[in-house]
């Protein structure tokens, strides 16, 4: 009896610990970064969430009104991974993936969002990493290209040249 009432006792602690450890829920989601014909860098949502952030407001056609989106810019994921290729594919959870200029993502200033409206996003509400450019900014990033570009549920961006 005392035995079992122990092993739940450190059983708890864990659980306590773990959880002040990994800040939230979506602290252990991955994603897979190369540049063309290199490794594949693994990247936690710490590690992302530990980049200097970019933060805007706009509306999307996926959501109601405007939303806050915080992110990591891709010059800066680029820079801080070593991604120089000139395209990158980026591919999603459910295998949708799209071919996109590098330099789109890096002049149109197009974040990889971690959070929207201050909270983490799940799988269902198109995260935990999701491609999001200042639509509202330009009527040229509001087309069936930007959208097609607006990847959510990032898997890996990988280099294609
Ligand atoms: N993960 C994921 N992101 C995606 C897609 C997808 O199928 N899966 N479709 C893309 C394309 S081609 C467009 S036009 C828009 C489609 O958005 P909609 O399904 O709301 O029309 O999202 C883009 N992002
Ligand atoms: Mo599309």
């Amino acid at each position: 009896m005392m035995k079992t009432i122990t092993k739940f006792a450190m059983l708890l602690c864990a659980i306590v610990v773990f959880k002040s450890v990994s800040g939230n829920a979506y602290a252990a989601s991955m994603l897979t970064l190369a540049d063309t014909g290199g490794k594949p860098v693994t990247v936690s949502f710490d590690d992302l969430a530990n980049l200097p952030a970019t933060e805007f407001y706009t509306s999307t056609p996926w959501t109601d009104g405007v939303h806050k989106f915080l992110g990591v810019d891709f010059n800066v994921l680029f820079d801080t991974y070593g991604i120089t290729a000139d395209t990158v594919r980026i591919l999603a959870l459910n295998d949708y993936s799209v071919m996109v200029p590098a330099n789109v993502l890096r002049e149109d200033r197009a974040i990889l969002v971690y959070q929207q409206n201050d909270a983490e996003m799940s799988v269902r509400e198109k995260g935990p990493f999701w491609v999001v450019f200042p639509y509202d900014s330009d009527v040229r990033f509001q087309t069936d290209m930007y959208w097609s570009y607006s990847v959510w549920q990032v898997k890996s961006i990988d280099g294609q040249n």
